[in-house]
């Protein structure tokens, strides 16, 4: 794929199939036409995939989520097919900016956080690891809210990504799905003396697939991910519009196409709604008929060698009622005994949990169950039936271990609690983190793990090095192979060489220059983006990600707050100009998080502008955090904060990606940053704040209120906020705030960890005025995260769970 071709082809795209010439003002097609030059590239790789794998039978992998929070794809399919000079070259010839077109594609941001956009980075692995995986999910018409700030305030607006269309994707009506909803059961006895079930009387609808390619890196390998959209039936329109009622029929077209259209954006706070539930059945229905379908197509209906050949990983509960959809098709539609069935179901499914937090957890009512999906209500009960037999037979007489374990939730309201179903349906259950498998295995699971202790693994998150290194930091990157070459990009452990070359000054000054190119880029974009100046030399500290109590944003606002407090009392001594970026949406319904934004664009406001503080200090909040922006955040940050309260961040992903561009982090002992800490050791990482057993100990006894008496610094920043400070024509707005941290029964213990933090901060300020010290430790923290690709993660899932052998495309 030379320039000359990139360039006739980039021609007829943008003159004849898009019809447009130089008159054409919208820059948008210029993007589309090259996109498309690029998507004639992985489709022939696509193919060629496709063909590979069917051709050696090989066992496969589905990766069902109900997210994938992909970002932009023209800059990464540059990437991976590995044509970034040519394609430039192109470009410049044409005089076209090629950074200007990158930036027209809107983000694809079909997940909420930390959990999508893992499920966008594992594909990627799967397919630089060459292995026959496919992502299953949603295609959402409008993805996660773009979020703008609104006099300090949060104001949602509606993501309608693809508006101009999506040059990634095809639409393969071919392989629609027929998906069932409502209606009743029924049940009679075969001609061989078997009971079968019918489900009848349904309002169906259709699951039609979009296709997009997920190439590997450089290695010919394309996999994909299938996203289904619900649309409605033919012939349920015809019944309506029959029956006299036209508008009726075109509502009823409506609630089917409702499905998917819109992400719901809460990402710890199960909300139990019906139409929720819709989108997890369409998923898992839709994608196991998909697979079932193309079994049949190639083995008939044996199923003996179908769990040797397949394997669903489930990410989180959401796509969870697979276990029960399988188990129905095989028995009602195939004809397969329960026994066989759950023997597959069994042997296939594997369950990873991302969040220890019980409100969380997914439980769904059994009357709305009964009413939706009356067929998988009736097989989850019997599942739990024979489950609950099992553990009686285990622990015979403990009715109090029954009732734990049951899949049923039982009280004034009957729930089914989708954990419990996904962990007995499966033969994996794994953590994202070390700490997070244990706490697992300890507390929210444990009776299982006492029955099933092997089922039980973990499997520590990673990011994808291409994106989160080389697409995003391509300077970097490129310092790093002049260094040591390019494998780091396949094996991200060769990173470990960099240390060799911590005392070379001449490296150290280039790593240093590189650094604050990055810093500028993303001064440049707030500069766009918000009209705000920021100064390079200053520590940037960075904190972004969904906003939540249990993140604690407000511990980092406390601290800002006492740098402030600092500076007007003249105690500036030694000072480091610092400058923090907090950056995050909140889920539209979660009164704290919208407080703690009001928070902090509140504060900044007061430090921004007050003359004595100018540069010293700056607080921003950055507006509509999403992927594209990450990729230019992570690559200028100095400190990444990491300060959850211990015990509650599952894993945490993008403390890698800051750590992988060199960032320091500031962290508590929870999730991924335990790990983080051993890769790069204690000298290399500040550490603050109590552990998962002090944080649960103390609980019994936590007094905030003494805490802040004996704090001079902490009692002063409290009454800053008590007395209105920050909030002088708003009285009272963040009361809920106060009242929180103050409480004897916070959960997140926010007071607690300030002592600690701001001496950690200071120990931070300390590394950073020493120049070539901060430059060494940013060295040693880029060098020690190849533990952290996906590429080591992906591995462990296939070594330990899929066991799927690599697949070579041929040219
Ligand atoms: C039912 C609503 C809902 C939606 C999403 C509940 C919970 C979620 C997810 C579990 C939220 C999430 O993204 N969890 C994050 O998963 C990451 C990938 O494993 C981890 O790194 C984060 O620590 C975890 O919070």
């Amino acid at each position: 794929m030379d320039k000359k071709e990139i360039i006739s082809d980039f021609k007829r795209y943008y003159g004849h199939r898009l019809g447009r010439d130089e008159n054409c003002r919208s820059v948008h097609y210029v993007y589309e036409a090259l996109a498309m030059v690029l998507s004639d590239r992985l489709t022939e790789r696509w193919k060629a995939t496709y063909n590979a794998y069917k051709k050696q039978d090989c066992r496969r992998a589905c990766y069902l989520s109900m997210e994938f929070l992909i970002g932009r794809t023209l800059s990464n399919a540059i990437l991976n097919l590995g044509v970034n000079d040519p394609v430039a070259q192109a470009m410049y010839e044409l005089g076209l900016d090629l950074e200007e077109l990158i930036d027209v594609e809107p983000d694809a941001g079909l997940g909420n956080g930390g959990l999508g956009r893992l499920a966008a980075c594992f594909i990627d692995s799967c397919a630089t690891l060459k292995l026959p995986v496919t992502g299953y999910g949603l295609r959402y018409e409008y993805g996660m809210f773009s979020q703008t700030i609104i006099n300090g305030e949060q104001v949602e607006e509606p993501d309608h990504w693809l508006r101009n269309g999506n040059v990634w994707e095809i639409e393969r009506l071919e392989y629609t799905q027929r998906i069932k909803f409502g209606g009743h059961t029924e049940s009679h006895i075969d001609e061989n003396g078997h009971k079968r079930v019918c489900w009848v009387n349904t309002h169906d609808i259709l699951a039609v697939p979009y296709d997009t390619p997920i190439p590997g890196y450089k290695n010919d390998t394309v996999n994909s991910l299938r996203l289904w959209k619900a649309t409605a039936t033919e012939e349920f329109d015809l019944q309506e519009f029959n029956a006299g009622d036209y508008a009726e029929a075109v509502a009823a077209k409506n609630t089917a196409e409702n499905i998917t259209m819109v992400l719901y954006p809460n990402d710890a706070n199960e909300n139990g709604k019906a139409l929720r539930l819709r989108q997890q059945y369409l998923l898992a229905s839709a994608s196991l008929q998909d697979v079932l379908e193309l079994w049949i197509g190639r083995h008939g209906k044996d199923f003996s060698e179908f769990a040797a050949k397949n394997c669903f990983q489930l990410n989180d509960t959401h796509p969870s009622i697979a276990v029960a959809e399988l188990m129905r098709l095989l028995m009602d539609i195939y004809g397969l005994s329960w026994d066989e069935a759950w023997a597959i179901t069994r042997n296939t499914m594997a369950y990873t949990n991302h969040t220890l937090l019980p409100e969380a957890l997914e439980r769904w009512s059994v009357s709305l169950f009964k009413l939706l999906l009356p067929r998988l209500m009736e097989i989850i009960f019997e599942i739990n039936a024979r489950f609950l037999a099992e553990v009686s037979a285990h622990w015979p007489g403990d009715k109090a271990r029954l009732a734990r374990m049951s899949l049923i939730e039982e009280g004034d309201e009957q729930y089914v609690r989708m954990a419990y179903l996904a962990i007995v349906g499966s033969y994996s259950v794994n953590g994202v983190a070390e700490l997070h498998s244990k706490l697992l295995q300890q507390g929210l699971f444990h009776d299982f793990y006492e029955l099933w202790p092997q089922k039980f693994n973990n499997k520590t998150n990673g990011v994808t090095p291409r994106r989160w290194l080389a697409g995003c930091n391509p300077e970097l990157a490129k310092l790093i192979t002049e260094t040591i070459g390019d494998g780091w990009l396949t094996d991200l452990s060769l990173l470990k060489k960099l240390e060799l070359y911590v005392d070379d000054k001449a490296f150290c000054k280039r790593w240093h220059e590189v650094r604050l190119c990055a810093k500028q880029r993303l001064i440049d974009f707030k500069k766009k983006e918000m009209d705000v100046d920021l100064n390079v030399n200053a520590l940037f500290d960075v904190q972004v990600k969904r906003i939540h109590e249990y993140k604690r944003q407000l511990l980092n606002v406390l601290h800002v707050i006492h740098l402030y407090d600092r500076i007007k009392r003249g105690d500036t001594e030694n000072w480091t100009d610092r400058c923090v970026l907090i950056g995050g949406k909140a889920a539209p319904g979660y009164f704290m998080a919208k407080k703690i934004i009001k928070l902090i664009n509140n504060v900044g406001n007061v430090i921004n502008n007050d003359p004595d503080v100018g540069n010293r200090l700056k607080l921003i909040f950055l507006p509509n955090y999403r992927v594209s922006a990450m990729e230019i955040i992570c690559p200028g940050a100095d400190l990444s904060e990491q300060i959850s309260t211990a015990g509650k961040e599952a894993s945490g992903t993008g403390n890698m990606k800051f750590m992988m561009n060199g960032a320091l982090t500031i962290g508590t002992l929870d999730g991924a940053n335990i790990e983080i800490r051993e890769e790069v050791g204690d000298d290399n990482f500040f550490l603050f704040g109590l552990t998962e057993d002090q944080v649960e100990k103390l609980r019994h006894h936590y007094d905030p209120v003494a805490i802040i008496d004996q704090d001079e610094d902490l009692k002063r920043v409290m009454n800053l906020l008590e007395w209105g400070h920050f909030n002088q024509f708003e009285p009272d707005i963040f009361d809920a705030i106060i009242g929180s941290m103050k409480s004897p029964h916070d959960p997140w213990m926010t007071i607690a960890d300030f002592r600690s933090f701001v001496d950690a901060q200071k120990r931070v300020e300390a590394a950073y005025q020493d120049k070539e010290r901060w430059t060494k430790m940013s060295i040693i923290n880029c060098a020690n995260s190849g533990k952290f690709s996906t590429d080591r993660t992906i591995a462990e899932y296939n070594n330990d769970l899929w066991k799927l052998t690599p697949v070579t495309v041929p040219k």
